[in-house]
């Protein structure tokens, strides 16, 4: 009995200093406000070439279109998303073909998005910006694709820049990337939109949203500004809108459109806000 009293005992302190450890956390944050625009980078997509298409999507908003049900299903949700994107556009009221043929979406708003989240480690500070495609499109073809990149701040200097490429974690220092105006400049793999930290030739989103088409393609959007809309779920985020994160837990990456899925709920993975990277960044994979 006595052993059993000192087992709960041991439990309980534990449990409290689990939660002291993260209220410190939360009290003793050491930026009081966080502004999303620091280290917002400019994304260059790669370009076509013989035989190959051009990168045909780009960041958008989960919620571009909420009111076209275009997976029939009654729902009004992200699951809808892979049918109601057009391609090869950037811009608030894109009308057009559908990814998988249907007619008449739109208008989406379809502007440059990014999902920004800030979370400190006991040596870093991380600003994590997920960007969100409607489609994977490279090897494996799936609705919905994120993307992540985190850079690790030490006291006000960039040190560490991770990127996810192929669903690993890579890191690399601030000074391997070109500047632009003093913000990173990341190239964008066509399809799977796997950071690469050389520039490529095709359409560019610069970080003060001026588009550019480039070598690639693009029927609207270039040469036209579009400033990236910020998302946060955090109050103490500047120059963010503010991300409800119930709005979407979960994406399901599988689609009628694909054969090899061949069903819309089909391989379901949570939404980056739902994920231990969000709140826990770590420096390598496990
Ligand atoms: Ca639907
Ligand atoms: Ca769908
Ligand atoms: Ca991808």
């Amino acid at each position: 009995m006595e052993l059993l009293n000192k087992k709960f005992g041991l439990i309980y302190l534990l449990i409290v200093c689990t939660f002291s450890v993260v209220n410190a956390q939360e009290k003793e944050r050491r930026n009081e406000f966080v502004d999303a625009n620091k280290y917002l980078s400019t994304l260059t997509f790669q370009e076509g070439g013989f035989m190959k298409t051009s990168e045909k999507n780009f960041p958008i908003p989960i919620d571009f279109n909420t009111h076209q049900d275009a997976n029939g299903d009654k729902k009004f949700d992200p699951e809808d998303n892979l049918e109601n994107m057009v391609t090869y556009a950037i811009g608030k009221e894109i009308k057009g073909i559908g990814r998988t043929g249907l007619e008449d979406r739109g208008p989406n708003n379809q502007v440059p998005t990014v999902y920004f989240n800030y979370a400190e480690t006991y040596s870093h500070n991380v600003y994590q910006y997920w960007y969100y495609y409607g489609e994977n499109s490279h090897i494996e073809n799936h609705e919905h694709d994120w993307e992540s990149i985190f850079i690790y701040e030490r006291d006000t200097v960039p040190v560490i820049v991770q990127i996810t490429s192929f669903g690993k974690l890579h890191n690399h220092g601030w000074k391997e990337f070109q500047l632009d105006d003093g913000h990173l400049v990341l190239g964008v793999r066509r399809g799977d939109h796997s950071f690469s930290t050389k520039a490529k030739n095709g359409v560019v989103i610069r970080y003060n949203g001026e588009i550019h088409a480039q070598e690639g393609l693009l029927y609207e959007g270039n040469g036209q500004i579009i400033p990236w809309t910020l998302y946060s779920s955090k109050d103490y985020t500047k120059n963010t809108k503010t991300l409800d994160e119930t709005y979407a837990t979960k994406f399901y990456y599988g689609d009628v459109a694909y054969p090899r899925s061949g069903t819309e709920m089909d391989l379901v993975r949570k939404a980056p806000w739902r994920r231990r990277r969000w709140r826990r960044p770590r420096k390598k994979d496990q």
